[in-house]
C-alpha cells in the first residue's frame, strides 16, 4: 500500500509538472541553448513566453533579448512580424510577449547580446 501511493503521488506530480507548461520547444546554436515555454497553448493573437538561454550548460544571465517572430508574404497575405525586447526574468530567463496574428508556421529568430563576449542568435520555428 504504502508503495502504491508513492507511484500515485510520483504520477500526480507527473501530471502537475507537465501541466506547467502547455508549450515547450528547444532550439540551440552551437553550444547556446533556448528552452522555450509557455503556460498557454500557442494561439492567434498574443502569446506569453518564456526562454531560458544557456550558453555550454551555463544559465546566461544579464543579457539583453529580443524576439522576433515572423511570417513571410504568402497569397492573400502580406509578411508578418512581431519584434519585441524580452523582460530579464533573471536566473538566465526572459519573459516576451509576442503578437502571433494568424495560426500556422512562425519563424523565430532570438537575439542575445550577453553582457560580455559575442552576440548570438537562435532560430526555430513556432508552429500552431
Ligand atoms: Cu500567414
Amino acid at each position: 500500500m504504502k508503495n502504491l501511493t508513492k507511484i500515485f503521488l510520483a504520477l500526480l506530480l507527473g501530471v502537475t509538472l507537465s501541466q506547467a507548461a502547455a508549450f515547450s520547444k528547444d532550439a540551440k546554436f552551437h553550444s547556446t541553448t533556448a528552452h522555450i515555454t509557455a503556460e498557454k497553448p500557442l494561439t492567434t493573437g498574443s502569446n506569453v513566453v518564456v526562454v531560458e538561454l544557456k550558453k555550454a550548460g551555463k544559465v546566461i544571465s544579464d543579457a539583453k533579448v529580443s524576439l522576433k517572430a515572423f511570417m513571410p508574404a504568402m497569397p492573400g497575405m502580406p509578411a508578418m512580424v512581431s519584434k519585441v525586447n524580452a523582460k530579464n526574468l533573471g536566473n538566465g530567463k526572459y519573459e516576451a510577449k509576442l503578437n502571433l496574428a494568424m495560426g500556422g508556421t512562425w519563424q523565430l529568430h532570438i537575439f542575445i547580446a550577453p553582457k560580455e563576449g559575442k552576440k548570438s542568435r537562435i532560430k526555430t520555428t513556432l508552429n500552431f
